[in-house]
């Protein structure tokens, strides 16, 4: 297993598209496991590839509570195939926008069909949390971020303070 680099905006990166997995094979155990470590050591509650930079279709999630026993899960080539036409409003933050947290109103349950590990085809319908952050992730594999569910004013404002920041620590 290996801790990777978790991109921040304005990566360009993180604007891409991932393109869909088509095998599961030795290096895909190991991005799983890779993307795994890194979010937990983050610590955050759910990682795309492409935060790590890989572009592929991939999330992984662990919505359990610090005192509840870890609940990783994986989600390969996810889509929704349905969602609530109830909306909640849920305060996001994401690990490639440090310490930015801003509430997003999004579907209140989503039906999500996806690949497990093993290949096989599987579907969920996720509420609360998890209908939440599966929407974070699948838009990240679109290139979308939660910021661009903001106004226009506040999303600017962020990706200029971060701009600010990569011009000076000299990552961009
Ligand atoms: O750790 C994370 N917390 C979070 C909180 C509310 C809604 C979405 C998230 S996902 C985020 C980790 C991350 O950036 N995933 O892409
Ligand atoms: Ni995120």
């Amino acid at each position: 297993m290996a801790l990777r680099p978790i991109l921040i905006i304005p990566e360009p990166l993180l604007r891409k598209a991932s393109e869909p997995v088509t095998g599961i094979d030795a290096d895909l155990r190991r991005l799983v496991d890779d993307m795994f470590e890194t979010m937990y050591e983050a610590p955050g509650i759910g990682l795309a590839a492409i935060q790590i930079g890989v572009p592929r279709r991939v999330v992984t999630i662990d919505v359990a509570r610090q005192e509840e026993p870890k609940a990783p899960q994986v989600f390969i080539n996810p889509e929704i195939t349905w969602a609530s036409p109830e909306m909640s409003v849920y305060e996001e933050g994401c690990l490639s926008i440090p310490q930015y947290y801003e509430e997003v109103e999004r579907p209140a349950r989503v039906r999500v069909r996806y690949l497990d590990v093993d290949g096989k085809t599987q579907e969920i319908e996720a509420e609360g949390l998890l209908a939440t952050c599966l929407q974070h992730e699948i838009d990240h594999l679109d290139g979308r971020l939660f910021i661009d569910h903001l106004s226009k004013l506040k999303r600017d404002r962020v990706m200029k303070k971060f701009s600010k920041v990569a011009r000076r620590d000299g990552a961009a």
